[in-house]
């Protein structure tokens, strides 16, 4: 069941696609402090499920949560925001229930973090909605929220193969080299990702000529080798006269506004831009209909980025900041004006002040940019989603976004953002999956390898080994990192069979993510979820369960041979070197310790289940039913969901088969 609430007066964030009617009495399970917060006291073992992209575990206690979208390539444990805000969470233990907060500013959450039995939730004002969801079990309140915010996005089947990104790529030349690299070795490939260097000096919906002399032509001839190209696009709109899109902006007041009603400015990649109002439909529609550029080039697919939004500047920070370290400079720099010197240099991009400086028109009023900031990159992504139903309005196209928050997930997928190559992260964006399935983002995936500083070749490929089962499997690093295209490495043999794993198990893959979405399911949950009489499996903060066939325990620590498992049922243990070599053992209910080698990849099917299995190929079109075969228990059936994964047909009626 679902109450709606309303506290003051909201603004309308669209996260929700249902209309309740407004309970006029006090919100359950919470009492309010003086100023408004919301407590909650905690029993010792309840659990704290969700909150969507965040850092740590899988059980949110002991720790505090802020949702304020937040462009952050170097978080670690102690970070509060990370790029997207998803403020929908379960209480489970001594009492059940979940809640949305459907408001478009900043929310802490204290969950046991000063007092380990309290959570304690206080935000910017008090102008809400709040929605509470109870239900038998944790599945059923995952279920009815999900219906409650509309089915998740549906990406295209190629978007399951293999995709290799790295930002550096500069030219078409470039890309054609990686291609050649994967085709020599046969290792499969389905997309190539252009980072912001495609662009003409980062300008979006520009193709830089010198670099990408036709670019059609080159979108024609990697499709022939069965290779998308998915290039980014930037929030930030490049002012410099002349540049169409800038232009039209302007004269039609596209853009956000500072305080005197002019073009706001900011900067990032290309020096001095402006930020589309997405808040507005009529911006919304024009930035979306600019997709189409690179759409009748042949492009199917995009990421969005830097659409939380990042800045990295503004000119009167940048101003006051320069004053004040020559300032600084003439002083004798004791520490205390050592560290403001650092601090006012390192607070110079992303700085949270900056947000109060811009102004969108939300429903005919103006609004500060720091009232709706979590709903910023949710509304670049509806733009282009908007969009896409009426330039491609039967054929799926790829989109996913870093920024985010409830409502996105009807308009496309997230990438996690801007990780680390750190063991730490590998866990860390494991336990991801499950609150960013409770929050509707069903296409998602981490970027393997780690995005920033050097990955080794044992991490990479005990990432891909995790990657095998994530809608997104993207290898992406940034800029000045160790070079980690699958063929650099030494094992590139083993990393190559993993991908071909990959490509064996993309029917199932892609089987259990349609499932997901079209039930309003969790494709990935806890084993908590699943297992709720079982005491031990509340702590269990390194396996997950994957559908109803599947239990995934990766390894995720260095130089590992093998890792402790937990099995709350008896499960049969498959040991894969490659999809025609590896063995399977039936393994008790209890504690296992499970050998994996660097070059074995260890799943669980559950007890009497099984999953189909079928051979790779180069890319995914190339994928055929016809060669799938069960793998797991004898005499049981799987139910496959298979369409052409690309038009819009989604029956599950019409697409779904059994096979024995
Ligand atoms: O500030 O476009 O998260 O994936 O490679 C960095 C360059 C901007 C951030 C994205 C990352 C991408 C990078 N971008």
């Amino acid at each position: 069941m679902t109450e709606r609430y309303r506290l003051g007066s909201p603004i309308e964030t669209c996260a929700v696609t249902e209309n309740l009617p407004i309970l006029k009495k006090d919100i359950p399970f919470f009492s309010r402090t003086e100023d408004n917060g919301f407590i909650l006291k905690l029993d010792k073992n309840d659990i704290v499920y969700g909150l969507g992209e965040q850092v740590r575990g899988i059980n949110k206690r002991g720790w505090k949560y802020t949702s304020c979208s937040a462009d952050n390539c170097n978080h670690q444990e102690d970070t509060n925001s990370l790029y997207g805000t998803h403020n929908f969470f379960i209480v489970s233990g001594s009492v059940l229930f979940g809640v949305f907060f459907d408001y478009a500013g900043t929310i802490n959450y204290d969950i046991g973090y000063a007092n380990y039995d309290t959570l304690h939730i206080t935000a910017d004002d008090y102008n809400m909605d709040v929605y509470i969801i109870t239900g038998a079990i944790e599945k059923d309140i995952v279920k009815e929220f999900r219906s409650l915010i509309g089915r998740s996005y549906i990406a295209p089947k190629w978007a399951f193969g293999y995709g290799q990104s790295r930002w550096g790529y500069k030219s078409a030349e470039d890309i054609r080299n990686v291609a050649n690299e994967y085709k020599k070795r046969h290792i499969p490939l389905d997309s190539i990702y252009l980072d912001i260097d495609y662009m003409e000096r980062f300008k979006d919906f520009t193709v830089n000529e010198q670099a990408f002399p036709d670019f059609a032509d080159f979108c024609a001839e990697m499709k022939k080798e069965g290779i998308h190209l998915v290039p980014i696009i930037d929030a930030g709109v490049k002012i410099e006269s002349g540049y169409d899109v800038y232009e039209e902006g302007v004269k039609n007041n596209f853009f956000c506004k500072d305080k005197d009603g002019n073009d706001f400015v900011g900067a990032v990649w290309p020096g001095r831009v402006h930020f589309p109002d997405f808040f507005k439909p009529e911006t919304r529609e024009w930035f979306g209909s600019k997709y189409s550029f690179l759409i009748e080039k042949g492009v199917e697919g995009f990421w969005n980025d830097m659409n939380e939004p990042a800045i990295f500047f503004t000119d009167d920070r940048l101003e006051s900041v320069i004053n004040r370290v020559n300032e600084l400079s003439k002083s004798d720099m004791g520490i205390y004006d050592y560290f403001e010197f650092t601090g006012i240099v390192a607070g110079i991009s992303n700085n949270i002040e900056d947000y109060k400086k811009f102004f969108h028109t939300v429903n005919g009023e103006r609004i500060p940019h720091n009232k709706v900031h979590n709903l910023y990159g949710y509304n670049m992504t509806k733009a282009a989603g908007e969009a896409f139903e009426s330039i491609s309005p039967e054929k799926r196209i790829l989109m996913y976004s870093r920024s985010s928050c409830i409502g996105a997930h009807r308009y496309g997928g997230i990438w996690q953002g801007d990780n680390k190559s750190w063991w730490s992260h590998l866990l860390m964006n494991f336990q991801m999956m499950p609150s960013l399935n409770m929050a509707g983002f069903l296409y998602t995936g981490a970027d393997l390898g780690g995005f920033g500083s050097d990955t080794t070749e044992d991490l990479m490929l005990r990432w891909l080994q995790l990657g095998v089962f994530t809608p997104l499997m993207r290898n992406h690093s940034a800029l000045g990192t160790r070079e980690q295209e699958l063929y650099r490495f030494d094992n590139c043999d083993d990393c190559k069979k993993m991908v071909e794993i990959r490509y064996g198990l993309i029917p199932y893959i892609y089987s259990e993510y349609m499932k997901a979405v079209l039930k309003n399911e969790m494709m990935f949950r806890p084993l908590s979820f699943d297992f709720r009489d079982d005491e031990m499996v509340k702590s269990v903060e390194d396996q997950l369960l994957l559908g109803d066939e599947l239990m995934l325990a990766p390894v995720y620590t260095q130089n590992a041979v093998g890792r402790y498992v937990y099995l709350p049922e008896e499960m049969k243990l498959v040991r894969m070197r490659s999809l025609d070599d590896y063995d399977t053992e039936i393994l008790t209910k209890g504690h296992h310790y499970v050998k994996a080698d660097l070059n074995e990849l260890i799943f669980f099917i559950r007890k009497g289940k099984a999953i189909p299995v079928g051979k790779s190929a180069e890319n995914t079109a190339l994928l055929c039913d016809d060669t799938l075969v069960l793998m797991g228990y004898d005499g049981t059936g799987y139910a496959l969901y298979s369409d052409d994964g690309i038009s819009k047909n989604y029956s599950i009626d019409d697409n779904l088969k059994i096979i024995k």
